[in-house]
């Protein structure tokens, strides 16, 4: 057996971790021969409700559990810390502007990144959730400069698996024959979802579907599908994005397969002409840890210019929460 490793999760008494959670303790996370540490952290008026989970926790009997760490204090849950999944986040109030929520969020993750500046592995690994979860990573790396920037990213891996479905059932084929998907920006309705260099069972995605519809009907329907779900479900996707925080986090560490990628935002070099630094989704492979960005794709005019629009949109929002940082 390895030994164990700790896992940081904020947020941990919220929706997602509900989900989450007990997904990282049963192994699907990290592998079935890695122990795990959870050190949880939650604000104060949510510890109670965050000792239920930890007592569920400990109900479940996993064999990978060997701790469960509860507190309200940053620097407890991530001494020492191995990965960090960074879920926690106040959800946008009544009358709330973007900017606001910007700034209200923004600010959680300049106190956090400072705390594993100090505390944390420098090698610590690091997805950012709690949205705007671009603009909030690249705030964290700011105030983390111990850490290496290639260790923060921000979650795209719900937005890449909505687009599996989405093609999949368009095409009528198995979501496991669908391959190289493609999500290029911010997670947000910029986003850009691409299956120009997607292929279906080994056949190029583009001529099994109307280039009509994945323009102008695949692009919106991904992008906009978590209006969708908080429409009929009355509060944003939890379990499927909980979902993604698990892919994410075993590609990057477990590796893609051949003949595939995997969505992730990460901190960019300037490929495809995108502002050095930002933390920008790209399709990248995954091997020994360590992620790299697939170069050399062509894109279209159509494609570049939204590629543009996700960008401009990325650079407001560092623009907006300047003082941060
Ligand atoms: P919940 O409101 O259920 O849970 C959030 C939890 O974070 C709460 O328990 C709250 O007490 C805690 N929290 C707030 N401030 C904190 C702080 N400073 N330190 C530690 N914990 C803190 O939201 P949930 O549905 O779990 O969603 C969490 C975040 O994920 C939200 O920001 C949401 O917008 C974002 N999402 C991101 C997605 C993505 O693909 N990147 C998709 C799903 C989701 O919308």
């Amino acid at each position: 057996m390895k030994q164990p490793v700790r896992v940081t999760v904020t947020g941990a008494a919220g929706q997602i971790c509900y989900s989450l959670l007990f997904r990282i303790a049963s192994g699907e996370m990290l592998g079935n021969d890695q122990p795990v540490i959870l050190q949880l952290l939650e604000i104060t008026p949510a510890l109670k409700v965050l000792e239920a989970v930890k007592m569920e926790l400990n109900d479940c009997a996993f064999p990978l559990l060997e701790d469960v760490i509860c507190t309200d204090d940053a620097k407890v849950a991530f001494t020492g810390s191995d990965y960090g999944l960074m879920v926690g986040a106040k959800p946008r109030g009544p009358g709330m502007e973007r900017a606001d929520l910007l700034k209200d969020n923004g600010k959680i993750f300049s106190t956090l990144g400072k705390v594993i500046n100090e505390v944390a592995n420098p090698e610590m690994k690091i997805v950012v959730v709690g949205n705007p979860a671009n603009t909030n990573a690249y705030i964290l790396m700011k105030n983390a400069p111990n850490l290496n920037p290639r260790n923060i990213t921000a979650l795209m891996r719900l937005d890449h698996n909505r687009a599996i479905y989405q093609l999949a059932e368009k095409a009528d084929k198995s979501m496991n024959t669908v391959k190289k998907m493609t999500i290029w920006g911010n997670h947000s309705t910029t986003q850009v979802p691409d299956i120009a260099h997607t292929t279906i069972g080994g056949e190029a995605a583009s001529g099994m579907v109307d280039a009509s519809w994945a323009n102008d009907e695949f692009i919106p329907k991904v992008a906009k599908r978590g209006a969708e779900v908080i429409a009929a479900r009355g509060s944003s996707s939890a379990a499927s994005a909980a979902n993604g925080v698990i892919d994410h986090m075993r590609t990057w560490v477990l590796g893609t397969e051949d003949g595939d990628w995997a969505s992730m935002a990460v901190c960019s070099d300037g490929s495809y002409g995108i502002q050095e630094g930002l933390i920008y989704s790209y399709p990248v492979t995954c091997k020994n840890g360590d992620w790299t960005i697939v170069s050399d794709l062509e894109n279209s005019d159509f494609i570049i210019g939204k590629m543009k629009e996700s960008e401009k949109e990325l650079q407001d929002e560092a623009e907006t929460c300047s003082d941060l940082y």
